[in-house]
């Protein structure tokens, strides 16, 4: 008898309890969440086609209670620990992003459920960052960081012992769930009392704003939480109308009639007060750390797909970066060079796809198959290309979001050194290749179609 609830269920509430305590801790999340919401019901209500694909997809379900979250930790041993517990929740590291290039001294993965069922039973991920701490420049400085560092425990001990049981048992009961998930809420929990004096604040502030906030606490708030939406450039409009601070430039990919992986935009960190610890204890403090985000999300692209979309978004950024008024404009010109038509860029393989019959299809099963391929069939009206949904993260884009909540922080320049190695080696496990789990969706779901057509795959 193991009456074990599951991952999914746990990380679900997870999820809800996160979202509950954030909405608490930053009130203009709640409004957020209003403003999607609201964008969301209009374009659905306005699009039917949208509305019949979400709905067949399962998408529709998990919309309301979709978000990803963001935290940044600073040693191998809190994010051991952090992957211990996620993998409580179904969570696996997935995709590896160096962001060091764009001048911000973290690496990067996200935790998230990988397989179709669970991601649709809730889609709960979060962008966990590592401080490099030998991007630290002056000795002094990165020594005593790291002993702030070493003397810190952000994870409490029952939840590492619920988090070791459930792997050893492969899983844990309703209470131990309730128990669990309460004392993970904890390690995200906000802190103004900081660890750190004024002085070594400032000293930590003055290497990089996010040094200091990886540093300074008792452990990894959560920095943001971000809602799906249907329509972002809606939802942006939105946030201006109710005098957001939102982000000037929305990252990704431009508008579009088919949405192409993840277009993200952000309003500002909140500047916040905090208390030092030391002889200035009284002397209160600001600091900014948490931040709005949303996020729509589109069809997943091949690895053909992304080394395009990498080239044309570098063409957009090369000719005068990305933060002048012309960009919209140079990134549109420079997209009208990958195409927009569904049957395309199935046809091109471009992005990763689900297989439908149509009822031609249908009709053509039922009366013993057809010869041919997945294209061909594509072609004639008997199968329909499904998008998957792309479940991850760009770097170009999470730098940017980065960058917007760093204030008024001169740009440094970190010599790019991307290891995914020494992450690895930090995290204790192996990070999954993004790639490899769209392709072996795909291949499911082609050898589905086919088998139910009764044709030969010959390409
Ligand atoms: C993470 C920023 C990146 C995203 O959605 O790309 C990110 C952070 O600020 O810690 O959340
Ligand atoms: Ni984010």
């Amino acid at each position: 008898m193991t009456g074990h609830v599951s991952a999914d269920h746990i990380r679900a509430r997870f999820s809800d309890a996160l979202s509950a305590m954030y909405r608490q801790e930053v009130p203009l999340y709640a409004d957020l969440i209003a403003i999607v919401e609201e964008v969301n019901a209009a374009t659905l209500a306005a699009d039917a086609g949208l509305r019949d694909a979400l709905t067949s997809s399962g998408e529709i379900a998990r919309l309301g209670a979709e978000r990803h979250g963001a935290i940044r930790v600073g040693t191998a041993e809190e994010l051991d620990g952090l992957r211990r517990v996620f993998a409580a929740m179904g969570m696996v590291p997935v995709g590896y992003y160096d962001l060091t290039v764009a001048g911000v001294p973290v690496h990067s993965t996200a935790f998230r459920p990988i397989d179709e069922e669970a991601l649709r039973a809730c889609p709960f991920r979060v962008f966990t960052s590592l401080l490099r701490l030998d991007l630290i420049a002056d000795p002094d400085l990165r020594e005593a960081a790291t002993a702030i560092l070493a003397a810190r425990r952000i994870l409490s001990a029952r939840a590492l012992e619920l988090a070791d049981q459930a792997a050893a048992a492969g899983g844990l009961n309703e209470a131990e769930a309730a128990e669990f998930v309460s004392e993970v809420l904890e390690t995200f929990r906000w802190h103004a009392q900081a660890l750190v004096d004024a002085e070594t604040y400032q000293r930590l502030l003055a290497s990089h704003r996010l040094i200091a906030d990886i540093v300074s606490f008792k452990g990894p708030h959560i920095n943001h939480l971000t809602p799906r939406t249907l329509d972002i450039d809606a939802a942006q409009a939105a946030m201006l109308a109710r005098g957001m601070q939102a982000k000037a430039v929305i990252e990704g990919p431009p508008p579009r009639k088919v949405p192409i992986l993840l277009r993200q935009t952000s309003f500002n960190a909140l500047s916040e007060t905090i208390r030092f610890a030391g002889d200035q204890a009284d002397a209160a403090g600001a600091h900014t750390a948490r931040f709005g985000e949303i996020e729509q999300r589109g069809l997943a692209l091949s690895r053909k797909g992304r080394a395009l979309y990498d080239a044309l978004l570098a063409q957009a950024r090369n000719e005068a970066g990305a933060q002048d008024e012309g960009y919209a404009a140079r990134l549109a010109q420079a997209f009208t060079a990958f195409p927009d038509d569904l049957a395309q860029l199935a046809r091109e393989g471009l992005g990763f796809f689900r297989y439908a019959l149509t009822p031609a299809g249908e009709a053509a099963a039922g009366s013993g198959g057809v010869e041919g391929q997945i294209e061909d069939w594509i072609a004639q009206g008997l199968v329909q290309p499904i998008p998957m949904t792309y479940e991850d993260f760009l770097p170009v884009s999470a730098a940017g979001i980065f960058q917007s909540n760093l204030g008024g922080e001169k740009q440094r320049v970190y010599a790019g050194n991307a290891s995914q190695a020494v992450f690895e080696a930090a995290l204790g496990a192996p990070i999954v290749d993004p790639f490899a789990l769209y392709e072996s969706e795909e291949a499911r779901a082609r050898a589905a179609v086919t088998a139910a057509l009764g044709g030969t795959v010959t390409a």
